[in-house]
């Protein structure tokens, strides 16, 4: 299988994010690409290629463009007022407050376009992003051309980005722009699968009301995981889209034969809604030893899924998401790239 990857990516290198009441080194760090790729060189998985650069080219089809120049911009102007460290939220238009105006004040701002505060932003996450979201695009167009599968390396991740929201260490949903990449390239229906620890909020929000992109994620429990405020199952879609959002959410300490049934289940929705295109949003936080994550999937595990979905015979696109085990990262995700391979 093709891997797309290029170093910008690793532009993205903030120093803190707040965890347990403390400024802390990043779980979503530079080293989680430099061990996949090791692992893809070491298990001859394929070529490793550069995507294509092509600027804002799919960003605003997806996000709100008052929020890409926010995020552009968000660097220079938080040096240009004099801060020691990186911008990190801090307020936000919550239930009590006012949702409908957006302050001038940077602060304001950055808590506007926030749902989250572990998500710190450094000099080079727009560029990181903006790469991260060409290489979603190149193995989408990779896949569209030739069929078969192909494994976009990204980072930062997207399926927490919403429209105009950033958290979760994500900022574009590369997962979303590769969809809306093939429904405008001609695909009628694409499924997006979401096999992450974590529910994908911001790919929900983006699709929740349309019927040309499903929209299936299997998670730890939002009553007690994170984004806890979204990825419950009785969120099923509106209006048109009623129907085209399944969620499963499961419990903690969920093991391969129980969420392995969540996925068959998935599969079968995605058949019956006649995708042609299948996105896969790779998170291999549901690892025993993720250390924010709290499934148990065990390495062979993730190969076995990998065949899985190769049975579901679509074209498909991994992107990858989370999984913070960073030793066994490249093991976990190349164990779903082969996996699909062989199957
Ligand atoms: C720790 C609470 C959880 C944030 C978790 C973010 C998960 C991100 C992810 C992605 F794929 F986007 F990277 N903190 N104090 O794994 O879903
Ligand atoms: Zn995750």
């Amino acid at each position: 299988m093709l891997t797309f990857h290029t170093a910008d990516t690793q532009l993205r290198h903030p120093r803190s994010e707040l965890h347990g009441g403390q400024l802390v080194t990043p779980f979503e760090c530079p080293e989680r690409v430099e061990i996949i790729l090791a692992r893809i060189h070491a298990a001859a998985l394929g070529e490793v290629r550069e995507p294509e650069r092509r600027g804002l080219d799919g960003v605003l089809e997806i996000h709100d463009s008052a929020y890409v120049e926010f995020l552009e911009t968000l660097w220079e102007n938080w040096q240009a007022e004099g801060h020691g460290g990186e911008p990190i939220p801090s307020i936000w238009p919550a239930r009590t407050l006012r949702g409908d105006r957006i302050p001038e004040n940077l602060e304001g701002r950055l808590g506007y376009y926030a749902l989250a505060a572990e998500t710190s932003v450094c000099a080079g996450t727009f560029r990181a992003a903006l790469a991260s979201k060409d290489i979603a695009l190149a193995a989408t167009d990779q896949v569209l051309a030739h069929g078969g599968g192909a494994f976009g390396l990204c980072r930062p991740p997207g399926h927490h980005a919403a429209r105009d929201q950033f958290g979760g260490y994500c900022f574009f949903n590369n997962a979303a722009i590769a969809a809306q990449h093939a429904r405008d390239q001609g695909v009628a229906r694409v499924a997006i699968l979401d096999v992450d620890f974590h529910h994908g909020n911001g790919t929900q929000e983006i699709f929740y009301d349309r019927d040309d992109v499903l929209f299936a994620s299997i998670h730890g429990d939002p009553a007690l995981e994170f984004p806890y405020y979204l990825g419950y199952a009785d969120e099923t879609g509106s209006g048109r889209g009623e129907g085209f959002t399944l969620n499963y959410p499961l419990a903690p300490g969920t093991d391969y034969p129980r969420w392995r049934q969540a996925l068959e289940d998935a599969l079968a929705r995605i058949q019956a809604f006649g995708a042609e295109l299948l996105i896969v949003s790779l998170g291999v936080d549901t690892f025993a030893q993720d250390p924010i994550s709290s499934f148990t999937l065990a390495s062979e595990d993730f190969s076995d899924y990998g065949g899985l979905l190769k049975r579901a015979g679509l074209p498909t696109v991994f992107l990858l998401e989370g999984g913070y085990a960073v030793e066994e990262i490249g093991v976990n995700v190349v164990n779903v790239l082969s996996g699909f391979d062989a199957g």
